[in-house]
């Protein structure tokens, strides 16, 4: 038998599979990923669409340059269109934000002048680059981002004339709804403001796969023999710092137990659930619990809930130049406390359309991105009430009473999928980039013991968390972890005979 140690991987997202990958071509040959789903990719989820696909989870490359790792794979691999390689492309140093060519429409049906659209965006683009600059000495540790943007928009009112205050309020609501998919939190309130820069951009225009984001995964996996990733196979608990015999008679610290009663022992354990999935779990999905300081970190780091919306229409009704359409509620305002009523409102949340690339091979589909509270309320109404609710959202805003509804709707419900619980992950209020360090901290984590448990997953990652490019750089960390950590001349040599 192959005397390499017996490495159990939780969970086949890109973080797993990486992990997996890197570990087989430094020679470890017991590896078993295990997969509480049917399928790899995790929160990566193309579905074909047409004669192409559409992304139900991660959409683009973020900054996608020669320092992604994500990208360096994807052109190694060939899953790029040409565009997506020009060095143009990969210096283009946008903020990942809104695209130039944007349309607002009022729920009164009016289109937002460009130049107000123009002013607007720029100064809240300042305001959002200054609280990712915000010096650390100066920063009250429950200061939020969503607090910081507010009181900057508040000063700015008194320089407003009347005429157009409230539009302009109106319009930055929804640049904060649209900040609040982007950080996949309910309200930038959620968000601290004193780790906010930590989060890392890199250079780059967004780009997407034409073959599908799981294409990657696909190829990834390829080269990890076929028995290795277990689906349909749930952890339950992982037990560590334990004693239990394997079938080759041989002591192991960790045994990880599965919902259908499967038991597995190994030498590691390289977790890579999501933080939604720990949160859920609380403390019962390690025994012992881990340590007080990891539990904290995963109740403290947030982790919140966007999903999409996508339609399809039988006729594009927009600009086919526009990459997007935002929408602005008249009368709303980030200044005042709103009540809502779910039922009625959840719809406000919604920042605008994105239109989807490649219609000639997927047709002429919009997306729409709702994230928090109103987005979860979402995910409780049939598929019916939810294209009823957009049908009526668009007539309104197009001021087209007779507008065709779409030939089909599919919408996400993240939060609803019991091994992810939501979206991603960000840094809370009351939780700093320590905790997203003491997250990803392995245990034991004392002592001369080597590691058992080690923890991997896009909200382990300090700078690049609730990426793509941040989840392989964990799976990747954790793998040489235990490369570099494991005398493997000895078991290398022996693995041979
Ligand atoms: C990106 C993008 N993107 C949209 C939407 C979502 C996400 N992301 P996984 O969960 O994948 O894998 C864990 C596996 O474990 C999984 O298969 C489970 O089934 C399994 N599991 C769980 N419990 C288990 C158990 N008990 N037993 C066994 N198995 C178990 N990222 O790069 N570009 O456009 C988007 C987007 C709707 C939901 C995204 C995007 C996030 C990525 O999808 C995500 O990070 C990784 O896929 C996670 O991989 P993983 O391996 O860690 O876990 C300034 C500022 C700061 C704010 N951030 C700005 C960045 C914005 C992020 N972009 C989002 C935008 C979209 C549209």
């Amino acid at each position: 038998a192959h005397r390499s140690p017996a490495v159990i991987i939780v969970g086949s997202g890109i973080s797993g599979v990486v992990a997996a990958h890197r570990l087989y071509i430094n020679g470890y040959r017991r590896l078993r990923v295990l997969e509480a789903t049917g399928r790899s990719g995790g929160r990566i989820r193309s579905l074909a669409y047409g004669k192409g696909f559409i992304e139900l989870g991660a959409q683009w490359i973020h900054g996608p340059s020669p320092n992604n790792p994500v990208y360096q794979l994807a052109s190694q691999y060939s899953l790029l269109d040409p565009e997506a390689l020009t060095k143009e492309n990969q210096e283009e140093d946008g903020d990942g934000h809104l695209p130039l060519c944007s349309i607002s429409h009022t729920n009164a049906g009016k289109r937002i002048s460009q130049a107000l659209v123009a002013n607007i965006t720029e100064l809240y683009s300042a305001w959002l680059k200054q609280s990712q600059n915000v010096s650390k000495e100066e920063c009250d540790p429950k200061s939020s981002v969503g607090g910081f943007i507010k009181q900057k928009i508040a000063e700015k009112l008194t320089e407003w004339d009347t005429a157009t205050a409230d539009t302009k309020l109106a319009f930055l609501n929804g640049l904060l709804n649209h900040e609040c998919c982007i950080s996949g939190t309910h309200s930038m309130d959620y968000v601290a403001l004193c780790p906010y820069g930590e989060y890392t951009l890199l250079p780059g225009l967004d780009c997407t796969f034409p073959g599908g984001f799981e294409s990657l995964v696909t190829q990834i996996k390829s080269a990890l023999p076929n028995d290795t990733i277990l689906f349909n196979k749930t952890v339950k608990t992982i037990h560590w710092n334990g004693a239990f015999q394997g079938s080759d008679a041989r002591i192991y610290p960790v045994q990880v137990q599965c919902e259908d009663g499967d038991m597995f022992v190994a030498d590691h354990v390289i977790v890579t659930v999501s933080l939604g999935f720990l949160k859920e779990q609380a403390s019962g999905f390690l025994s012992p619990p881990l340590p007080v300081h990891k539990a904290q970190a995963i109740q403290n780091l947030g982790f919140g809930t966007i999903n999409k919306i996508i339609m399809e229409f039988k006729e594009p009704f927009w600009d086919p130049d526009c990459i997007t359409i935002q929408l602005v509620w008249e009368g709303e305002s980030p200044l005042a406390q709103s009540k809502i009523n779910m039922k009625q409102d959840w719809v406000k949340k919604i920042p605008g359309f994105f239109v989807l690339e490649r219609p000639e091979k997927i047709g002429h589909l919009l997306c729409a991105f709702i994230a928090g509270q109103e987005s979860e309320y979402m995910e409780t109404l049939t598929d019916d009430e939810v294209l009823s609710s957009m049908t009526a959202l668009l007539r309104q805003f197009t001021g087209n009473p007779n507008l065709p509804p779409p030939i089909r709707l599919i919408r996400t419900r993240w939060s609803s999928e019991p091994y992810t619980r939501g979206s991603y992950s960000h840094v809370a209020v009351g939780s700093s980039g320590k905790d997203v360090d003491n997250l990803a901290e392995p245990v034991p984590n004392y002592g001369a013991k080597p590691f058992q448990v080690l923890f991997a997953g896009e909200a382990t990652h300090r700078t690049f968390y609730s990426t793509t490019h941040g989840a392989l750089l964990s799976g990747r960390r954790e793998a040489e972890r235990l490369i570099k950590g494991e005398n493997q001349e000895n078991w290398q040599e022996k693995s041979t005979i």
